[in-house]
C-alpha cells in the first residue's frame, strides 16, 4: 500500500461569507433538518466553492497565489434566492436565478489557473451553489426564496482536512476583489 502523500494540501478556491450572512444561509439549513435529514454543514464552514483544487504541492500553492494576486475581478452582489434538492449526490443546496459575470468570470479565472500551475483542470461545469446538507434523505421541490444578499468583497484558499467528524476547514489566505 502506498503512503499518503503528507507533502500535498487538499485545498479549494470559496467565496467565504461574514458572520451575519452565514447565519441567514444556515437558516435554509436548519429549516429543513427533519424534512431533508442528512448532515448540515455548520455555520461556520458555509461557504460557495469557486474551484476545487485538489492535493496541492507546496510549489504549486504558490504558483495559485501568485495567480490570485493577479485577479482582478470587481466586488458584486450574489443574491441567494433558491432552495433545491440533487439526489444523486443527495446534496440540499441554496443558487441564484442570476449569476453576475463578476462570478462566472473570478470562477473561471481560478479554474484557469489549475493548468497553469500543473493541476488537472476541473471538467464539469461551473454551477453557482452553496452546500446546506448532505447525504440529505430526500429535498424540498426547487423554489423562490426571500432572497439573501451577500456583498462579494473577497475571495479565499481554503484548506480542506477530513476528520471522523466531518471536514474541517481553515481559510488560508484571502484576496480583496476590486471595490
Ligand atoms: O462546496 P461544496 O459542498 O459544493 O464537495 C466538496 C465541496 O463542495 C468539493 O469541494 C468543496 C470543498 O470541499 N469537492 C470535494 N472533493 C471534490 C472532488 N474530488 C470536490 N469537488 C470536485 N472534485
Amino acid at each position: 500500500m502506498s503512503e499518503p502523500d503528507t507533502t500535498r494540501q487538499r485545498l479549494f478556491f470559496a467565496l467565504w461569507p461574514e458572520a451575519a450572512v452565514q447565519q441567514r444561509i444556515a437558516y435554509w439549513a436548519e429549516q429543513c433538518a427533519k424534512s431533508c435529514g442528512g448532515k448540515r454543514v455548520p455555520d461556520e464552514n458555509m461557504h460557495l466553492t469557486l474551484v476545487f483544487l485538489g492535493g496541492v504541492t507546496p510549489e504549486q500553492r504558490g504558483c495559485l497565489e501568485a495567480v490570485a494576486d493577479e485577479v482582478t475581478v470587481t466586488s458584486f452582489d450574489l443574491t441567494l434566492d433558491r432552495i433545491g434538492y440533487w439526489s444523486r449526490s443527495r446534496t440540499l443546496w441554496l443558487s441564484t436565478s442570476n449569476t453576475s459575470p463578476e462570478l462566472l468570470e473570478l470562477a473561471m479565472a481560478l479554474r484557469a489557473a489549475m493548468s497553469l500551475c500543473g493541476l488537472k483542470v476541473e471538467e464539469r461545469p461551473f454551477r453557482t451553489h452553496l452546500t446546506l446538507r448532505r447525504r440529505a434523505h430526500r429535498g424540498p421541490r426547487f423554489r423562490e426564496i426571500n432572497p439573501i444578499v451577500w456583498h462579494a468583497t473577497d475571495f479565499a484558499l481554503v484548506a480542506s482536512e477530513t476528520h471522523p467528524e466531518g471536514a474541517r476547514y481553515q481559510v488560508l489566505r484571502r484576496w480583496r476583489l476590486v471595490a
